[in-house]
């Protein structure tokens, strides 16, 4: 039986977990100062050893990606920490950031030494006043101790640290588009290569990592990177942010090792809610495609999911139970992506609209089977060809649903209309 393991979110039940006198009292900060005591090489390669992968969905290995900045370049280098966190079900860096900001700042520091960069941006998603003034804060109290500016802790490293609140759209948590939003433009995605690593925020080399996984890096520094390790599976080590949602007994934050299932969060978090049972499900938010209940027992770990069809992602766990009409959440998401589409490439732009359209028609039971084989026409003409993560990301649920729950989709048509009844569904009402 897999335990919880909660180290990000250890001290959240605390009622000063956000300040930093609370974090303190649980050994923050001493990862900093042995962090400063170390090689910046050192702690690089101690990252890579640690296995750690990116939590922000792609679970690109973070010491790697910290490799390839070049070793000299004539530009600045920045570290820049996407906390645009606004994939549908995704939210567990705003919570982390609310409960324990200190762990991301001090991750802030640490990383930014080791990579040698002294100026890091944290870019918030603009709707999160909450979050952003949190962060505002904890960034005013690391400064106050000595912790960020000029000769940290009598070192001679110096680090400052901007807080920058985007403007509210999903597209800016593409890593390229958020460089741009960062840099005064409309965020749009680049063309990559180069990546950010090499020429990034002002042409400089640029390391671009998510919140939780920059929150994990004091951590392995104060632990050693086998501790690190030995949690985990084989390729997908340590621990991560489960998040719960939907019609689930308990939704909440689960931290827990990488590889535990469905079924065992489930035990945890109560259960679906009584007297329903678990019809489909996202493993990592809704760019992910979906599951249903043949895949309870598949470990949750960036393999195995893989190869059971889907992605880990963001370990966004959204739940729905037998009274969700599918077509509707399915709907629901695509006008979600048609929304937030940036316009940038035709495949995105065009697909999503007509996905938007096409579904509306669909759920309302005016149909035919063969809008089903233009649905995934239409998305056979977006994955792989849209300029970023976006449009792929969009053809998820529609065709994993449709493979998975065509008999409810000609129900619509059989029907005349939506089969269920939105007054039983505590999230389609
Ligand atoms: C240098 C190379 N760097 C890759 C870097 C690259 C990036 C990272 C991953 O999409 C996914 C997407 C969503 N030299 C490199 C290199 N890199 N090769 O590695 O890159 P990539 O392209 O695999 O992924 P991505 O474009 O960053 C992210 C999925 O996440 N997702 C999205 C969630 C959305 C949120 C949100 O709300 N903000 O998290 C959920 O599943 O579909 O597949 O840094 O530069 N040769």
């Amino acid at each position: 039986m897999t335990t919880l393991t909660p180290v990000l979110t250890g001290n959240w039940d605390q009622a000063d977990s956000f300040t930093r006198a609370g974090y303190e009292r649980g050994g923050g900060y001493a990862a900093l100062r042995k962090a400063l005591g170390t090689a910046p090489d050192e702690i690089v390669q101690a990252v890579k050893d640690s296995g750690l992968r990116g939590r922000g969905g792609a679970g690109f290995p973070t010491g790697m990606k910290w490799g390839f900045l070049p070793p000299s370049s004539p530009n600045p280098r920045y570290l820049v920490v996407n906390a645009d966190e606004s994939e549908p079900g995704t939210c567990k860096d705003i919570p982390l950031m609310m409960a324990n900001p200190h762990v991301l700042v001090e991750g802030v520091i640490i990383s930014s030494y080791a990579i040698k960069s002294n100026l890091a941006f944290i870019y918030v998603r603009g709707e999160v006043l909450h979050v952003i003034r949190r962060l505002h804060q904890a960034v005013a109290e690391a400064y106050e101790a000595g912790y960020l500016g000029k000769d940290i802790l009598g070192s001679g490293y110096d680090l400052d640290v901007v807080v920058h609140s985007g403007a509210g759209a999903y597209i800016c948590g593409e890593e390229t588009a958020l460089l741009d939003s960062l840099e005064g433009f409309r965020g749009q995605p680049r063309l990559k290569p180069p990546f950010p690593a090499v020429a990034g925020l002002y042409g400089g080399p640029t390391v671009i990592n998510n919140v939780e996984s920059i929150a994990s890096v004091p951590s392995i520094v104060a632990n050693g990177p086998d501790w690190f390790a030995s949690m985990g599976t084989e390729k997908s080590q340590g621990f991560g942010i489960f998040s719960l949602s939907g019609h689930v007994t308990r939704p909440g934050q689960y931290e827990a090792p990488l590889g535990i299932t469905l079924r065992e969060l489930l035990d945890m978090a109560g259960g679906i809610r009584e007297g329903h049972r678990l019809k489909f499900w996202t493993p990592g938010g809704s760019s992910t495609p979906i599951f249903t209940d043949e895949h309870l027992d598949v470990a949750l770990d960036f393999e195995s999911v893989g190869a059971a069809g889907s992605m880990l992602g963001t370990r966004a766990l959204q739940i729905f139970d037998e009274t969700t009409c599918v077509v509707r959440a399915v709907l629901r998401w695509s006008e979600f992506y048609a929304h937030e589409s940036c316009g940038k490439c035709t495949p995105c732009r065009e697909g999503t609209y007509w996905y938007k359209l096409m579904l509306k028609r669909l759920e309302a039971g005016q149909g035919t089977e063969e809008d089903l084989e233009t649905l995934l026409d239409i998305s056979e003409n977006i994955l792989g060809r849209a300029f970023c993560a976006l449009g792929d990301g969009a053809t998820s649920p529609v065709v994993s649903s449709i493979k998975l729950f065509r008999d409810e989709y000609l129900q619509h048509f059989e029907h005349g209309g939506c089969p269920f009844d939105p007054a039983k569904s505590t999230l389609w009402a």
